[in-house]
């Protein structure tokens, strides 16, 4: 069946289900990126300190759209919200996001890791973009990929906290089979995406120059938490309906690091850590995810089947 686009090419949309993600692809004007920036570097002047040491590290950087009006309107903005519904339909909602600064010479890097393996959300529809807000090159510390890992499942990962690593426990990955490493790399105001169980890692920025992203994780309003957290998570609904209520909402921040919008984050936040750090749910997720994995070998194609489904009702536009 011949599915309708709002965004991607037929091929871009094959190409992510075959390697686990795609890049670049236009996702912010130059004004907009300026804008941005300059929203982000206003904040920290104003702190008096960059973002990534900021005293309410490393907390700051997670779920920075329930802080920030501008993080709130790169998540919703309309040509990025095209492209994760021709990936996940029509109903979606913000699970996650992370301001990733490197700073020009520094040593942080990002492990190998899944996003999948403690989300534990499932069916693991899970999905992520990463808009740039600077160029970044390898030199700079892009994104990196294993191409076409997503199709293997869920793969056990040690959290051993290390110097530099921006991942909040260290969670990694130690063996890597010998395939594809893609570079995803970017000019500013383009994006990557990346399935949740796409292999990836970043290593230290070696240029003269910051290296600025947002990554947003989106999830279909009818996927679900299946670990054993205390908590129900929150996420905010950005495009469509949620007839499964799996999620309660997380509000949008009227003015920029307002009290309200401090508390919001917090209680966020709050449940975010609880579930995504109990050991028992990861251990129990992992398990149930693998199997679901296992299950269903096809997991990816079933999906692009059924999106394309989905799609073909649509009368948009026809690539
Ligand atoms: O910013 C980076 O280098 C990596 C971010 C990441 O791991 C992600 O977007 O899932």
């Amino acid at each position: 069946m011949t599915a309708v686009l709002k965004a991607l090419t037929r091929e871009q949309f094959n190409r992510y289900h075959e390697d686990g993600g795609l890049a670049p692809l236009q996702a912010l004007s130059q004004e907009e990126v300026v804008r941005y920036r300059g929203c982000l570097e206003q904040f920290e002047r104003n702190a008096g300190t960059p973002m990534m040491k900021h005293p309410a590290r490393p907390t700051i950087w997670a779920k920075p759209h329930l802080l920030f009006t501008w993080v709130d309107q790169i998540v919703r903005s309309p040509a990025i919200l095209d492209v994760v519904e021709d990936i996940i339909g029509p109903n979606i909602r913000v699970f996650h996001t992370n301001i990733f600064v490197k700073e020009p010479h520094s040593p942080e890097f990002i492990s190998w890791h899944q996003d999948g393996a403690y989300n534990a959300i499932s069916p693991p529809e899970v999905f992520t973009t990463w808009v740039a807000l600077s160029d970044a090159t390898p030199e700079m510390g892009c994104m990196r990929m294993l191409k076409g890992s997503h199709k293997r499942g869920l793969r056990i990962h040690a959290d051993i906290k290390t110097a530099h690593n921006l991942l909040s426990r260290g969670q990694r990955i130690d063996a890597l089979e010998d395939v594809d490493i893609v570079d995803l790399a970017l000019r500013a105001g383009e994006m990557s995406i990346h399935h949740s169980f796409a292999v990836h890692s970043s290593e230290p920025n070696r240029s003269s120059q910051r290296r600025i992203g947002v990554m947003t994780t989106y999830v279909p309003t009818h996927c679900r938490y299946i670990g054993t957290g205390p908590a129900r998570f929150r996420a905010a609904l950005v495009r469509g309906h949620d007839e499964h209520h799996h999620f309660d909402d997380d509000p949008q921040p009227a003015v920029d690091f307002g009290i309200a919008e401090q508390m919001a984050h917090h209680q966020s936040c709050e449940r975010y850590i609880a579930n995504v750090t109990s050991s028992q749910n990861k251990q129990l997720a992992t398990a149930c995810l693998m199997q679901e994995a296992a299950m269903r070998p096809c997991t990816m194609a079933a999906r692009a089947d059924r999106v394309s489904a989905s799609l073909a009702g649509r009368t948009a536009n026809t690539r």
